[in-house]
C-alpha cells in the first residue's frame, strides 16, 4: 500500500528544505524523499578537498527567515562545503524538517494515474508513495558522470568521484595521485591535494580559463555590517543578472581606452568572486571583439603566473574566450604547476587509452597512481530526470518527451505531466543563478499556484501546448546573443560520457534572473496564464 500525502518532494537539498518549509504553511501533507542520508543535496555529496563556494556566503544562505540571518553567522566570505553542509543541518534543526523527510531512499520511477489524479513514486527499495503534487528538487548538477574510459573497474588503488566524496577523511600524503578532469570542481581539488601530496598528475582535456576566488575570513566589524544590511545585498541580487552580489558595468568593452580597460581588469582580478565574470564590461559574453579583449588579459595572467612556458601554454584555453564556459574560481591553482611534484598530462596531445590495474595509459606513456580521482562532472540538469522514469498522462515518458531537448513552460511544469513541477528544472533561471537566490523564486511561485488551487477548488493544472512553445522560443531567443551558446559545456547540455549529449542544446535559461521573474509574474498575475486547471 502506497503512503498518501498532499504533496511529494523528492530532494532535501537547498530547494527541497525550502519547499517543505513552504508548503507546511499551507497545512498541506508533504513527504519529502532524499536519496542521502542528511539534508543539504550538493553540499551533502560534493565532500572532496577544497569543496567551497564561487558565491559570497552572505548572498547564498537563505533569505526568507529573519531569524536564521540573525542566528547564523558565516565565518569565511566563500565558505568551505563543511561548514555549507553545517548550515544546512542548522536550517533542518531550526524549522524542524527532519520529520518530514525520508532519507536513504532514491526514488527510480514517478508515474502519474490519470484516473486518481495522483502520482505514485517508487524508490529503489520499493518504498511507494503518492500524492496530487509531485514537486522534483533533484538539483541541477547531481547526477555525476565516470568517464567511459575502459578499464576503469581494473583500477587496484583507491578511487573516488568528487560528487559521491566518501564521509572519512581521505589522505593523500606521500601518495602518487592522479586527478582527471579540469573543471570548477578538479580547480578547487587539485589546489588542495597539491598541499600534501607524495605526486599528482593532473590529466587534462580542455583548460579552463581560472580567475583568482580571493577568500578571507569575516571580522567581526564586517560580520556586523553584513548582518544589518541583509536587505539590502538581497535586493541587489535580485536586480543582477545571475543574482550575484555582481553586475555588469554599464560601460562596452571597446568604448573605454586600452589604459582603463586594462585597469579596470586589473583591478576586477584582484578582487574576490565573481565580478571578473559577472561584473565585467556589459558586452564582454556577447561579442567576440570584447570577449577577446579580457580573454587576451587572463592569457597574460597564465603566461605571468606559471614559470615553465611550455606548461603555461598548455593551460590557456584556445577553443573558447574567457567566460563562455563555467569559470572556475581559484585560490593559487596555476602555482600548483610550480611544484617539483605536479605534473599535467595533455589529453589533446595524448588521449587516455585506458585505465590499468596500475594507473592511467595515455598513447604516451602509464602514468602509475595509487589513487584515482575523477572529476569528470555531472550530467546536468536534464540527466537527474533522465535517472527517474517519469511518466506523465496517458503513460508518456518525459525522457521520450526531451529525446530532442528539455520543453517546458517557465522551466516550472511541462505539457502532458500534470501537476509536477521541477524546481531549478531545464529553461529556468535557477540553472545559470547564485542559486539560492532563484530557488526561493522557485519555491515561492510553486507554492502560490498550489495556494492558489486549493482557494479555488481545483484539482489539475497542465501547461498549454502553445505556452510550451512560446517559452521555448522564448529561451531560445534570450540564449542565441550569448557566447557560450557556442562553445561545448555542460551548460549546453555536453557530455562526453553520455549517450545522445553531444549535440549542443539549450538547457539553460539565458534572460537572466530579473527578466525571468517579471515572466513568472506576470503569469501569475494574469490567472496563470498559459495554464489550464481543472
Ligand atoms: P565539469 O565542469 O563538467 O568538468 C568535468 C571535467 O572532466 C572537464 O574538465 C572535462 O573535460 C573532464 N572530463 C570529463 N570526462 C572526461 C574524460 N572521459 N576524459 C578526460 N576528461 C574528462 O564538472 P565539475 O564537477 O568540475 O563542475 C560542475 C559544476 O559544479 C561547476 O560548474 C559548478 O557550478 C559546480 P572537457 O571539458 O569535457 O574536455
Amino acid at each position: 500500500m502506497a503512503a498518501r500525502y498532499d504533496v511529494i518532494v523528492i530532494g532535501a537539498g537547498i530547494s527541497g528544505m525550502y519547499q517543505l518549509h513552504r508548503l507546511r504553511g499551507l497545512a498541506v501533507s508533504v513527504r519529502v524523499f532524499e536519496a542521502g542520508d542528511g539534508v543539504g543535496g550538493t553540499w551533502y555529496w560534493n565532500r572532496y578537498p577544497g569543496a567551497r563556494f564561487d558565491s559570497e556566503s552572505w548572498t547564498y544562505g537563505y533569505s526568507f527567515s529573519d531569524e536564521i540571518l540573525r542566528d547564523w553567522e558565516w565565518s569565511e566570505h566563500f565558505a568551505a562545503q563543511p561548514e555549507t553542509l553545517r548550515y544546512c543541518n542548522f536550517v533542518a534543526d531550526k524549522f524542524d524538517l527532519r520529520r518530514d523527510i525520508e532519507f536513504g531512499c532514491r526514488i527510480k520511477a514517478a508515474v502519474y494515474d490519470e484516473a486518481a489524479g495522483e502520482w505514485e513514486i517508487e524508490s529503489e527499495d520499493g518504498r511507494r508513495a503518492r500524492a496530487r503534487f509531485l514537486i522534483t528538487a533533484i538539483g541541477p548538477l547531481s547526477a555525476p558522470t565516470m568517464p567511459t574510459i575502459p578499464g576503469v573497474e581494473s583500477f587496484r588503488g583507491e578511487a573516488y568521484h568528487t560528487g559521491r566524496w566518501p564521509h572519512e577523511p581521505v589522505s593523500f600524503v606521500g601518495k602518487r595521485v592522479a586527478v582527471i578532469g579540469t573543471g570548477a570542481t578538479a580547480v578547487q581539488a587539485i589546489t588542495e591535494i597539491a598541499k600534501t601530496v607524495g605526486h599528482l598528475t593532473v590529466f587534462q582535456r580542455t583548460p579552463n580559463w581560472c580567475a583568482p576566488l580571493h577568500n578571507s575570513t569575516i571580522d567581526a566589524a564586517t560580520q556586523a555590517r553584513i548582518k544589518a544590511t541583509y536587505p539590502e545585498i538581497f535586493a541587489r541580487c535580485r536586480e543582477s543578472f545571475g543574482c550575484f552580489i555582481h553586475d555588469a558595468d554599464p560601460r562596452k568593452a571597446l568604448e573605454v581606452s586600452p589604459e582603463e580597460r586594462e585597469a579596470f581588469f586589473a583591478k576586477l582580478y584582484r578582487e574576490p568572486g565573481f565580478g571578473i565574470w559577472m561584473g565585467n564590461f556589459r558586452d564582454v559574453l556577447i561579442n567576440e571583439e570584447a570577449n577577446a579583449t579580457i580573454t587576451e588579459f587572463m592569457r597574460r595572467k597564465i603566461r605571468e603566473r606559471v614559470k615553465d612556458p611550455v606548461v603555461a601554454e598548455k593551460l590557456i584555453p584556445t577553443n573558447h574566450g574567457f567566460g563562455t564556459r563555467r569559470v572556475p574560481l581559484e585560490s593559487g591553482y596555476y602555482e600548483v604547476y610550480n611544484q617539483p611534484n605536479v605534473r599535467l598530462v595533455d589529453l589533446r596531445e595524448t588521449p587516455i587509452e585506458r585505465i590499468t590495474p596500475a594507473g592511467v595509459k595515455t598513447t604516451d606513456a602509464e602514468y602509475e597512481a595509487d589513487m584515482l580521482i575523477y572529476a569528470t562532472g555531472f550530467d546536468a540538469i536534464t540527466g537527474a530526470f533522465d535517472r527517474i522514469d517519469i511518466r506523465g498522462g496517458g503513460g508518456r515518458r518525459l525522457r521520450e518527451k526531451w529525446a530532442e531537448g528539455p520543453r517546458t513552460y517557465l522551466g516550472l511544469q511541462i505539457e502532458g505531466f500534470p501537476n509536477l513541477f521541477t524546481l531549478v528544472g531545464p529553461h529556468n533561471a535557477a540553472t545559470f543563478c547564485n542559486i539560492p537566490r532563484c530557488i526561493e523564486q522557485n519555491v515561492d511561485w510553486v507554492t502560490a499556484l498550489i495556494a492558489y488551487m486549493r482557494d479555488r477548488g481545483h484539482t489539475r493544472v497542465e501547461p498549454t501546448p502553445e505556452a510550451e512553445r512560446d517559452w521555448l522560443e522564448h529561451v531560445h531567443d534570450t540564449g542565441r546573443r550569448m557566447l557560450f551558446t557556442q562553445v561545448d559545456s555542460w551548460m549546453m547540455g555536453i557530455n562526453s560520457n553520455v549517450v545522445g549529449k553531444d549535440k549542443r542544446t539549450f538547457i539553460v535559461y539565458a534572460g537572466g534572473a530579473p527578466k525571468y521573474r517579471e515572466k513568472c509574474d506576470a503569469v501569475a498575475a494574469g490567472g496563470y496564464v498559459g495554464f489550464t486547471f481543472r
